[in-house]
């Protein structure tokens, strides 16, 4: 018989290998998380977006993941970094969500590898996920005792917050939920109370009742999906160029000093951030071939792995943050008016017309392209 790692023990491994919170919970399937999934979809909360909502019966059963599944250690890793590193470069310079600032992910991983090689060093299987379309990540992490959910859906660490990425190993180890002192892991109390300061900051009104995400609204998503960027979400959009964090950066349980006078919350806060990798030139990437677009943004989600996505969403925050008197802007525009890419051009009449550069798109009546022309029928706000 082989001997079963405690949760005490596989929390020293996690520890050790750059985790910040292990828990666990028994691998039954997730049957509400299923119900909210399929109530979502067919509300039509979830627009066009794959991932859990795929395949709702198997994102919610581990045992589709790992047939004998008996347990789930779920892990955290945060990546909280003090302050945004100052921006690079010249011109306008575009934000990142933290969340990618560095390579918390592979560290995630890496730390859940570890937990795995335990398990199989002691004769188990595991096996290891983490934002995949296969588990619903916060669903585990709420039943494994990390956290409690948000009214801003995040899963919230008591003491320390939001920001952290979350995986799981799943194994066919009878791994016991249970703490150090032999009490039952129980899933936290909701942390939020009266609060509700996410709800009204969202820029688009995404949070649609406590806890619950329109992904039709979410900038996040819409930064992420094909077709045009929705014309009403564009001015709120204002620099981002991938995901939003408005409704973490407001929420209270996330200010450093709470999260300093926690005992064990702090995570890898000293760790500074790359700049490459908060900020984007947007003149640079708009400058930049497919290649070289892949190069330094590859490791994001972009839809259909399509570099004009990123190109539109930097047209977008170009006509946000630009300045119509930047010759650079101004050549920059031109060149994208023209560009073979309807969807291109499109954005680029969007920008150009809310610069103030309507002089720019005279040209353009008569594109043969509806993109085209449903833009130039569209009335836009000139930014002031
Ligand atoms: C699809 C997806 C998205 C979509 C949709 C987000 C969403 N809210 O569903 C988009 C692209 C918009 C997105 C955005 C972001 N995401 Co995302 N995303 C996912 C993904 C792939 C699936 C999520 C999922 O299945 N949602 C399904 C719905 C049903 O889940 P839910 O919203 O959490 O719903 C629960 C609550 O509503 C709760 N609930 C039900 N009733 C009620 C009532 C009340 C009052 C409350 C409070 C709660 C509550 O129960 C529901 C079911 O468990 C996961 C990875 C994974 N495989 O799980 C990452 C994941 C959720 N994303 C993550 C991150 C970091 C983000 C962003 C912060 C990135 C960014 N900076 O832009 C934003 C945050 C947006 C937000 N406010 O949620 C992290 C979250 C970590 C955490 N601490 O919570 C995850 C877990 C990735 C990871 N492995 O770390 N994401
Ligand atoms: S990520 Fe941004 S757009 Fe999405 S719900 Fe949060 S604040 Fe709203
Ligand atoms: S802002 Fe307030 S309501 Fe929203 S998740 Fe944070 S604590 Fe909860």
């Amino acid at each position: 018989m082989n001997a079963v790692p405690t949760l005490s023990e596989l929390r020293a491994v996690a520890t050790g290998a750059g985790l910040h919170r292990l828990g666990c919970t028994r691998a039954d399937p997730l049957v509400a998380t299923r119900a909210v999934l399929e109530e979502r979809k067919a509300q039509g909360l979830a627009g066009s977006m794959k991932f859990t909502y795929k395949n709702p019966a198997r994102s919610t059963d581990p045992q589709a993941l790992l047939p004998g599944a008996r347990a789930i250690l779920v892990g955290a890793r945060s990546y909280h970094r003090h302050q945004p590193p100052a921006p690079v470069g010249s011109g306008p310079v575009a934000r990142v969500a933290r969340y990618v600032w560095a390579d918390d992910q592979d560290r995630l991983h890496f730390g859940l590898e570890a937990v795995a090689d335990t398990l199989r060093g002691a004769g188990w299987r595991a096996c290891v996920v983490s934002d995949q379309n296969h588990l619903v990540d916060r669903a585990v992490a709420h039943r494994a005792g990390l956290g409690w959910y948000g009214k801003n859906a995040n899963l919230l660490v008591p003491g320390a917050g939001s920001w952290f990425v979350l995986g799981s190993v799943v194994t066919d180890a009878p791994v016991e939920p249970v703490e150090h002192d032999g009490s039952a892991v129980e899933p936290v109390e909701d942390g939020c109370g009266t609060c509700q300061r996410c709800i009204p900051a969202c820029p688009t009104g995404a949070i649609v009742a406590p806890g619950v995400v329109d992904a039709r609204r979410c900038l996040s998503w819409s930064l992420q999906t094909t077709g045009i960027f929705p014309p009403e979400h564009r001015e709120a959009l204002e620099d981002r160029i991938y995901g939003c964090d408005e409704c973490q950066e407001v929420c209270p349980p996330n200010r450093v000093e709470l999260r300093r006078a926690a005992p064990g919350g702090r995570g890898h806060l000293d760790e500074v951030g790359d700049p490459e990798r908060a900020w984007v030139t947007v003149l640079d990437l708009l400058d930049s071939d497919d290649e070289q677009i892949m190069a330094a943004h590859g490791r994001w989600y972009i839809p259909q792995r399509d570099p004009r996505y990123l190109r539109r969403n930097a047209l977008v925050v170009l006509g946000n943050i630009g300045d119509a008197h930047d010759q650079r802007v101004r050549s920059m525009l031109e060149r994208y008016l023209a560009h073979p890419d309807g969807l291109l051009r499109a954005h680029a009449v969007w920008c150009a017309r809310r610069l103030g550069c309507d002089d720019l798109v005279v040209e353009l009546a008569g594109d043969p392209d509806p993109l085209v022309s449903d833009e130039l029928d569209r009335p836009v706000e000139p930014r002031s």
